[in-house]
C-alpha cells in the first residue's frame, strides 16, 4: 500500500463568475493576485496556466518577458509552481476557424506563432509542460475542412513545438465536442497515437480530463489505466459529468462516486506522480463567499477516495477475482464506499 503524497493544481479560470450561454456573470470578478493567494488556503500546490492568464497575447517581448517575471515573483511569494502554459487558441479572430487546422495559411502561422510565444512563457516560468487543448480543431460541417490534412497540419504543429524547443513537452488534451460539433482527435487514444507519429515521442504525452473521456463515451479510469500503460499520461483534469451534455466540470465524484473511486483506485495502483489538477466549475448559484468550495471539496473527495482505494485488502480482492465471484467484489467495492 502506497503512502505517498500528491501535488494538487487548477488553473485560474476555476474561479469564475458564473456567466453561462444564456445569462451573464453572477459573481465579481477576482484579480489573478487574489486567486493566487487562495491556493495555498485551499491546500494547492501548484498553478495550470493558459498563456494570457499570465500576459496578454498581444504584448511584446520585452513587455512579455518583464509581465513574466512579475508572474513568476508573484508564484514564489505563494510558494506555488507553475504546471504547465497552454496556448488560448480559441478566442482571438484569427483562430475562428480553427488554429493549425484553419483553412487559412495566417491564421495557422498565428496559432504556431502564438504557441513558441507560450513556450517561451513556459521556459521563463520554469516548466517545461505544454498543454495542447484543440478546441477548435474540428469542424461544425464535415466538408468545412480536409479531415485527412487536418491530422496532418495537428502533426506539423506538435513537431514543430518539439524542434522549437529540444526540452519542452506536449501533453494533448482531447476532447469530443465543445465548441465544435466534432472535434478531430477526438480522444486520449487518438492523440497517443499520433505521440508515436511525432519526431521525438518520448516528449509527446497526454492529460486526460475526467469530463472529457465521460463525453465520448468512455471510461475516464480507463483512458487513463492505458495511457498509463504507454507512460504517457502526464497530468489529469479531475472533475465530474451528468451524462452527454455540455462539459459541466462539476466537483470530483459529485455525479458518480464509483467513476470516481475508479479513477482514484487506477492512479494510485499505477504509482501516478503527475499533478493532481482539477478543471472544476462552481454552479452558477454559488455566492462569493462560497466560490472556491468545490475546489477544496473536489481535492477533499480525491484524499477520501485515496483512503478507501488504501484500505481495499489487496488479498481479498485476488480471492474473489480467482473464484470469479464478481457480484461478492462489487459490494465489497459498494460496501467500502458507504464507510462500512
Ligand atoms: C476545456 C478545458 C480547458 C483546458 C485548458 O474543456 O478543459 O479548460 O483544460 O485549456
Ligand atoms: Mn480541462
Amino acid at each position: 500500500m502506497s503512502n505517498r503524497t500528491y501535488r494538487f493544481t487548477f488553473g485560474p479560470w476555476n474561479i469564475s463568475q458564473g456567466a453561462d450561454p444564456f445569462g451573464p456573470v453572477v459573481r465579481p470578478n477576482l484579480d489573478f493576485a487574489v486567486k493566487l493567494r487562495e491556493y495555498k488556503k485551499l491546500g494547492f500546490d501548484g498553478v495550470q496556466l493558459h498563456d494570457d492568464d499570465v500576459v496578454p497575447a498581444d504584448w511584446n517581448v520585452d513587455q512579455t518577458r518583464k509581465g513574466v517575471a512579475n508572474v513568476k515573483k508573484m508564484l514564489a511569494d505563494e510558494g506555488l509552481f507553475a504546471e504547465f502554459i497552454a496556448p488560448r487558441l480559441w478566442e482571438d479572430p484569427r483562430t475562428i476557424d480553427g488554429g493549425y487546422t484553419s483553412n487559412s495559411e495566417a491564421d495557422r502561422k498565428y496559432a504556431i506563432d502564438r504557441s513558441k510565444r507560450s513556450v517561451d512563457i513556459a521556459n521563463m516560468l520554469g516548466t517545461r509542460d505544454i498543454v495542447l487543448w484543440l478546441a477548435r480543431e474540428g469542424t461544425y460541417i464535415r466538408e468545412a475542412k480536409c479531415p485527412i490534412t487536418a491530422s496532418q497540419r495537428i502533426l506539423d504543429a506538435v513537431n514543430t513545438l518539439l524542434q522549437y524547443d529540444k526540452n519542452i513537452r506536449i501533453l494533448g488534451e482531447m476532447k469530443p465536442n465543445e465548441p465544435m460539433d466534432q472535434a478531430y482527435l477526438p480522444t486520449p487514444g487518438h492523440f497517443l497515437a499520433l505521440c508515436y507519429r511525432t519526431i521525438d515521442p518520448n516528449r509527446s504525452g497526454v492529460l486526460i480530463e475526467s469530463a472529457h473521456s465521460i463525453l465520448a463515451g468512455l471510461d475516464p479510469s480507463d483512458d487513463m489505466a492505458y495511457t498509463l500503460w504507454h507512460k504517457k499520461l502526464w497530468s489529469v483534469h479531475l472533475n465530474d459529468q451528468n451524462g452527454l451534455k455540455y462539459d459541466q466540470d462539476k466537483t470530483f465524484g459529485s455525479v458518480d462516486l464509483r467513476r470516481a473511486f475508479n479513477t482514484v483506485w487506477v492512479l494510485e495502483r499505477a504509482n501516478y506522480d503527475g499533478c493532481v489538477g482539477l478543471d472544476v466549475k462552481a454552479m452558477r448559484t454559488t455566492k462569493v463567499e462560497h466560490q472556491t468550495k468545490h475546489l477544496a471539496n473536489s481535492r477533499a473527495m480525491f484524499l477520501r477516495l485515496v483512503e478507501v482505494a488504501r484500505s481495499i485488502d489487496a488479498a481479498k480482492v485476488e480471492t474473489l477475482r480467482a473464484q470469479r465471484d464478481h457480484e461478492e467484489l462489487e459490494l465489497y467495492i459498494l460496501a467500502k464506499l458507504m464507510g462500512k
